[in-house]
């Protein structure tokens, strides 16, 4: 008797098989043939060597060696084949290099960012390194401390893999997570040299050559703004650690294969990148990039998990149908769908104006909606792949909850994006401190009004409502208490609402041909009724 065997989900060109990277391309680079021929190799690689090497790398993971076998504490961390295959290409293809070469001026961060965000799933999560280099670039470049540029911008911009560097990003200390202000760890002068003492309680890919981290240098007040901004590399010329001991891994829900450790200062030779004060000030660059990178492996990681989803639905048999033939099935893939089409479009728009920004500079409006957008798509957009990505193992039934399909590592991932890099909860209260003073706050509302496009649509209504609510809270409530209570609220409508502003725009754009707008109309419907949707409705 021959017994039946299913068909398991297989991915193909990740650049190929996606209307919405596809159509934001045609938006920005139809007339540039490299561009969509790199968006095309990438997607080949995503689909392809990097999905199979990560399937085949499943169960590995970074493995800490403290001692050699004659006694001697070395400390090497040694990453799985995946990651030493992801930082190759990430060099190779510029996953850093392209916004600070700025080959493409304004666009240069959609164009790194598209790559970004199709290389993504496919790494296990080595988007955290690439992150926090990509936020040490930043902040170096805009320190003006010219020697600390000229040591390290060659390393983590370069495209030649030997020489290419990671940073670290080392702010969480046992007291402050979120309140980096009551770092421990003390900066001392000696000899015109600083060193640093203390522990860092989490430092994400400790296997990275150099790092920007804060310390408390003597003699300094309590507080964020007692705090300095240090620049250290990690390993002296023979590959010894600079008085840095790696007490452990941690062993964490989600981001396996990513190396994060627990480290002990001992007088860890490092240089201030600028003033000896206002630490926190001189790292929120760096915060507002790797936030950035969270919001794109956020949508990244929803496509792949509905990319697989769909092919899925399309094999599998049920109750005499395949599964995107059952109307509830499909329903809730498209649910699903509009979740992401939302989160995409406005991601890549913070995308769009940061890139702007670095190339042009923007008006002070436009500056005010980027600094806004940050918190609210990286705090929206975790929270919807947390959503997503446990549907979409749903999706699968009993198979999405094994192992061996990869799907549960999506969703453990995914888990990890709204708690790092500022939680929830964090990112609202930062979104209130992004809207400045109350005339400000106003003046930005009322912009965000007016992008929500013409049109009596219903979900175009209830978007505005829903801005129009929270901008009216926002400006009834006076009281301290009150308004740190309702920020996450507030936070997440307007995060919702200005997702369904971005989805409508597509929906109207001309430039799109039929089909697609037609599709984002009826996802633009759709989104109103997702079941997150409730915070809209508030
Ligand atoms: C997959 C991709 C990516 C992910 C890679 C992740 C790997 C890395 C893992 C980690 O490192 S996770 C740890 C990340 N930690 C955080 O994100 C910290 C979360 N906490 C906050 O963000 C708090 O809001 C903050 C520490 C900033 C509050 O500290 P303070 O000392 O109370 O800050 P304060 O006094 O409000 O702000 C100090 C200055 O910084 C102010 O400017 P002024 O001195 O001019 O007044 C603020 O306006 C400014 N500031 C704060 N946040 C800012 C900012 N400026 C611009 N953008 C921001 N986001």
């Amino acid at each position: 008797m021959k017994l039946f065997q299913q068909a398991g989900p297989v991915l193909d060109n990740q650049f190929h098989a996606d209307p919405y990277l596809k159509s934001l391309a045609q938006i920005h680079f139809s007339d540039d043939a490299s561009v969509q021929g790199h968006l095309d190799e990438m997607g080949e690689l995503a689909g392809g060597e990097l999905y199979q090497l990560q399937q085949a790398d499943r169960l590995n993971e970074p493995v800490l060696t403290q001692w050699d076998p004659w006694g001697e504490r070395i400390d090497h961390i040694e990453v799985t084949s995946l990651w030493r295959r992801a930082e190759v290409v990430a060099a190779e293809h510029g996953l850093i290099a392209i916004p600070y070469e700025q080959s493409h001026g304004a666009l240069s961060r959609l164009y790194q960012f598209s790559l970004v965000y199709l290389f993504t799933p496919s790494v296990d999560i080595y988007s955290c390194p690439l992150a926090m280099t990509d936020g040490a670039a930043r902040t170096l470049s805009q320190s003006g401390n010219q020697q600390l540029i000229d040591q390290a911008l060659p390393h983590l911009l370069s495209r030649d893999p030997q020489e290419f560097w990671t940073s670290g990003q080392w702010m969480t200390e046992l007291p402050g997570g979120s309140d980096v202000g009551q770092t421990e760890t003390q900066a001392r002068c000696e000899d015109g040299q600083w060193q640093l003492h203390g522990r860092k309680w989490f430092t994400s890919a400790t296997t990275s050559q150099m790092a920007l981290t804060l310390a408390r240098p003597e003699g300094n007040p309590a507080g964020g703004k007692g705090l300095g901004l240090f620049y250290l590399e990690t390993r002296d010329q023979d590959g010894r650690l600079r008085n840095i001991q790696i007490n452990r891994l941690k062993d964490k829900l989600g981001t396996r294969k990513v190396p994060t450790a627990e480290l002990l200062l001992t007088g860890t030779p490092a240089e201030l990148v600028g003033e000896p004060q206002n630490g926190v000030r001189q790292i929120s660059p760096m915060l507002n990039i790797t936030r950035t990178w969270n919001a794109i492996s956020a949508i990244s990681l929803m496509r792949r998990g509905l990319n697989l989803a769909w092919d899925y639905g399309r094999k599998r048999v049920a109750f005499g149908a395949a599964l995107i033939d059952k109307p509830l099935h499909r329903e809730t893939l498209l649910q699903l769908e509009a979740e992401f089409a939302g989160a995409f479009y406005l991601s890549f728009e913070m995308v769009h104006l940061l890139g702007i920004a670095e190339a042009e500079g923007l008006n002070s409006q436009q500056e005010a909606y980027l600094r806004l957008l940050t918190p609210l798509v990286k705090l929206t957009t975790g929270k919807q792949a947390v959503a997503v990505l446990s549907e979409v193992l749903e999706c699968f039934g009993g198979a999405g909850y094994i192992e061996d399909t990869g799907l549960p590592t999506l969703l453990r991932d995914a888990q990890v994006l709204p708690i790092w890099e500022g939680t929830t909860n964090v990112l609202s209260l930062d979104s209130l401190r992004a809207l400045g003073s109350p005339q400000q706050a106003g003046d930005l509302l009322a912009y965000l009004l007016e992008q929500i496009p013409q049109g009596e649509a219903l979900v175009l209504k209830q978007a505005r409502q829903a801005l129009g609510a929270a901008g009216q809270w926002l400006s009834q409530t006076q009281d301290r208490d009150m308004l740190e209570r309702g920020a996450r609220r507030f936070a997440l409508t307007v995060g919702r609402s200005l997702q369904l502003s971005a989805l409508a725009r597509q929906a109207q754009n001309t430039t799109l041909g039929d089909e697609l707008p037609l599709v984002l109309e009826d996802l633009m419907q759709r989104y109103a009724w997702t079941p997150l949707n409730q915070i809209l409705k508030a």
